[in-house]
């Protein structure tokens, strides 16, 4: 893989793009208003509120759904070619299912399309960013095969809505999330732990709700709106630590990167075959009758193999893989149970920590993610739908801004060094909000968010006076210090 090096020619390709993203519980607020109903996260943090750092909540976050303006704004201000948002699906489906389409809602986000979309700047939009209804999680959420469905009459929905005005689509964010991260930790919404089961059947379902609303936007809508449809990965870099871990540290980025894009991404389709025979044997001696993995069908490979205009991931961190040794403790894999691999997962040494406890920072890994996915899956288009920087308070972000250049540089060199087709580049996030478990303690945003201000007054920081120079300049070659606007 990949020594990095610093890059000559710092000048981004002309037709190269930079975005920047929120999601919609983290950002909108206005939770019981407008005529949506209850999600997961709403379920979530009411019951318990020490489930949340900070105990505080996203009924309220930023306001955007009364300051969605504001936000255009700001996009503007820093020169975004593109906003990626995420639609509530309670807000749209207060049922949870297409019956009955709330026209309120609907409307929120058909004025925030437009707005966007009279300056100039391409509103990209996420169909879920992990806010459930309710009402479909008490029926077994994403365990339940029927999600499939639920989310495909969900699709079309927005495709009759938005889509003459939509040209690139994100069906799921960090589906590894969504199935790992909330069943094998139980510290996300709704808040289950289920690491043997819950996990894998979210796996094999996400997979599936993806690629019908995919063929669905092929079958009747590309061929008159013409636009892309993906989902966007979760990526964390694996790096051995020596020569004899690296076949490990390749098993643990196939059951990271590989378990959501395989099936999609691959000539064969289905599960990764390494990942597959690993849980078949676990499966095995933990006494169950059959794979706690659940296999698919020839008719379900064929589905969802192929299912993809582009690939989207978002990525911020990196990790080191050992075996463990004599005597030593396990890790888990990424957000997993132990599965008796005698591995250790661990930072590497001097790399930087950002305000989150799983935020270190390992620029080349950004570049060695892109290149072993143009190996392992081809010559695709590759659009980075998140990256940034954790921070508590403060507005002179000079860390964020380092961050922001040295990854962004690792994807320069990915481009011109090694020929992976990047097309676009989105910070996470526009501004401040709630940051799931971590509230409102820990910042990601280029603007900050006054949240004891009743107007929620978003003020930009230093790493957004940055940031707008590289997207004006279109390339790095652009002063870290502060400037203004
Ligand atoms: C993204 O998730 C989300 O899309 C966004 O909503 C969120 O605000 C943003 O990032 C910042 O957190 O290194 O193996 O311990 C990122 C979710 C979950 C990614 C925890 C890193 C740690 C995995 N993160 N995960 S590991």
């Amino acid at each position: 893989l990949a020594v990095s090096w610093a890059a000559e020619d710092l000048s981004f390709p002309p037709g190269f793009r930079f975005g920047a993203a929120t999601a919609a519980y983290q950002v909108e607020g206005a939770w019981n208003e407008g005529g949506r109903t209850e999600c997961t996260w709403d379920k979530f943090v009411h019951e318990d509120p020490r489930r949340v750092a900070d105990q505080s909540n996203g009924d309220v976050a930023c306001n955007s759904y009364h300051l969605w303006k504001k936000d255009i704004e700001i996009a503007e201000e820093l020169g975004l070619h593109f906003y990626r948002f995420s639609i509530s699906w309670s807000r749209i489906l207060p049922t949870g299912f297409s019956n009955q389409i709330n026209e309120e809602g609907a409307n929120y986000y058909s004025n925030l399309i437009d707005g966007l979309l009279e300056k100039g700047i391409e509103p990209l939009v996420t169909m879920y960013h992990w806010d459930l209804p309710q009402s479909l999680q008490d029926l077994g959420g994403w365990t339940n095969p029927l999600i499939v469905d639920w989310f495909e009459d969900y699709a079309r929905v927005l495709y009759n809505l938005y889509g003459d005005r939509i040209k690139h689509w994100l069906t799921l964010n960090e589906p590894l999330i969504m199935c790992d991260g909330v069943y094998n930790t139980g510290v996300f919404a709704p808040g289950l732990f289920s690491p043997e089961v819950g996990a894998y059947y979210c796996n094999k379902y996400a997979l599936l709700a993806h690629a019908k609303a995919w063929r669905l936007y092929d079958e009747e809508f590309k061929p008159k709106y013409h636009g892309k449809v993906s989902l966007a990965n979760q990526l964390v870099w694996f790096d051995p630590k020596t020569k004899e871990d690296e076949a490990l540290a390749e098993l643990v980025i196939e059951n990271c990167a590989g378990r959501y894009s395989h099936a999609i991404y691959s000539k064969e389709g289905g599960w990764p075959p390494s990942i597959e025979k690993h849980m078949q044997e676990l499966s095995k001696k933990r006494g169950y009758p059959r794979s706690m993995f659940p296999s698919f069908t020839q008719e379900e490979i064929e589905l969802i193999r192929g299912t993809h205009d582009y690939y989207a991931f978002n990525h911020y961190t990196s990790r080191i893989v050992r075996y463990a040794e004599e005597g030593e403790e396990f890790s888990t894999w990424p957000l997993g149970d132990a599965v008796d691999l005698n591995l250790k997962i661990e930072k590497g040494e001097g790399w930087a920590q950002g305000a989150s406890s799983w935020f270190f920072v390992n620029p080349p890994g950004i570049r060695n993610q892109l290149i072993w996915l143009k190996q392992k899956y081809g010559d695709l288009e590759f659009m980075i739908t998140e990256n940034g920087f954790a921070t508590f308070d403060g507005r002179d972000d000079q860390d964020r801004i380092q961050y922001y250049r040295d990854y962004l540089e690792q994807v320069l060199l990915a481009i011109k060094e090694d020929g992976v087709n990047v097309t676009a580049y989105t910070a996470w996030t526009l501004i401040d909000n709630f940051e799931w478990m971590d509230g409102y303690n820990v910042k990601f945003g280029l603007y900050e968010v006054d949240f004891n201000d009743p107007e929620r007054k978003r003020t930009p920081r230093a790493s957004a006076h940055y940031y707008a120079s590289v997207i004006k300049s279109h390339s790095l070659d652009v002063p870290t210090t502060r400037n203004e606007l």
